[in-house]
């Protein structure tokens, strides 16, 4: 299929879901967990398309393979399709036809939030932060294309973000400048930044679940919160909605974390596909365990229930994210 179509079928299967949503009966409602009854949403096929539409959208971003110096295209593009999620992706488009807008318009922040995801798992994986050799079921770039090339590609896909996020249309209420200084803030020193400064820096030591929560605010939820918030500024969203965003990414994103601490401790590597215990390896102060696995789970329970709470701005448009928010917490990788 070329790009444009399945950016035409992305944009269809969103409108279509909500022409297509069937009455709330009680035979189609699901119970959440938060005990709400949700109609039902298709899910895996909003998945699927996105995730198609926003592979095919860093395609086209990025140079090819072939480009001169080839080794640096080929060792971004190995980590970028090495087959990730793409749950920021998802929660960006998710966002913004929550708000009413074109998915077309959130493509290019889509893409850029999961180049600056990606460039941030190639560093976190180095010998010099976390040492992995296993990330997305394959082994991490520096494996392949040694350290060098793999702090390279990390600069490289942080750098290409800015340039595939400037490609996005330019609304009187978030000018193109605002929306790449969301991005580099979500990015830079006070967020992404400072939670893996702080992670580092917490290696062995005792620390409060208040510390805790400051490094999972910063490392993990600040990306994701800023990822809805994108594509909500990418549908030109009134200032209740960003707001309402906010709240929601922001808790989305702190239970995302929680869940990645459970998984680290419940699942095995294969499922994961990245290596399972390194929490525990590197004596990091998890939620697990600080709290215990029970309390933990209850935490991004309630962590989700706000999230939902959240959405109650959007009347009933904000299907996608519902869903996402649950998915999220009830994921097994
Ligand atoms: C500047 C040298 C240098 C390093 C920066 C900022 C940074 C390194 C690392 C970020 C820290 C990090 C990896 C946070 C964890 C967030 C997290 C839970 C990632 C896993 O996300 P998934 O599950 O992964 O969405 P996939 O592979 O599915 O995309």
């Amino acid at each position: 299929m070329d790009p444009l179509s399945v950016i035409a079928l992305a944009v269809f299967s969103c409108v279509g879901a909500r022409v297509f949503l069937k009455e709330p009966t009680m035979s189609n409602m699901i119970k959440g967990s938060s005990a709400r009854l949700k109609p039902a949403f298709d899910l895996e096929e909003f998945l699927a398309t996105r995730t198609e539409a926003v592979n095919q959208a860093l395609d086209r971003f990025l140079p090819p393979a072939k480009t001169k110096p080839a080794t640096i295209h080929r060792a971004m593009r190995y980590s970028l399709f090495a087959g990730g999620k793409r749950m920021r992706p998802a929660l960006c488009l998710a966002a913004a036809a929550a708000c009413g807008g074109n998915e077309t318009d959130a493509l290019p922040l889509a893409c850029a939030v999961e180049c600056i995801h990606t460039y941030s798992l190639i560093h976190d994986d180095l010998p010099a932060m976390d040492n992995d050799d296993f990330r997305r079921g394959k082994p991490t770039n520096h494996k392949v294309f040694g350290e060098g090339i793999a702090v390279l590609a990390g600069d490289a896909l942080l750098t290409q973000a800015f340039e595939v996020a400037v490609q996005c249309q330019d609304w009187p209420r978030y000018p193109r400048q605002r929306i790449v200084l969301e991005l580099a803030q979500a990015a830079g020193s006070l967020q992404l930044i400072a939670g893996q400064v702080a992670d580092l820096e917490a290696e062995g030591q005792k620390i409060s679940t208040r510390q805790l929560r400051y490094i999972h605010e910063r490392k993990t939820s600040a990306l994701l919160c800023g990822s809805v918030r994108l594509g909500g500024m990418s549908a030109n969203c009134t200032p209740a909605q960003l707001r309402a965003l906010t709240e929601f990414g922001y808790h989305v994103g702190l239970a995302f974390q929680v869940i990645d601490d459970i998984l680290d401790v419940t699942q095995t590597s294969e499922k994961l596909g990245k290596t399972a215990g390194k929490d525990t390896q590197a004596q990091k102060a998890t939620y697990p365990s600080l709290v215990g696995l029970e309390k933990s789970r209850r935490i991004a329970t309630r962590l989700t229930d706000r999230a939902f709470a959240a959405l109650d701005a959007f009347k009933g448009r904000a299907v996608a994210l519902e869903a996402l928010a649950e998915f999220l917490l009830k994921r097994d990788r």
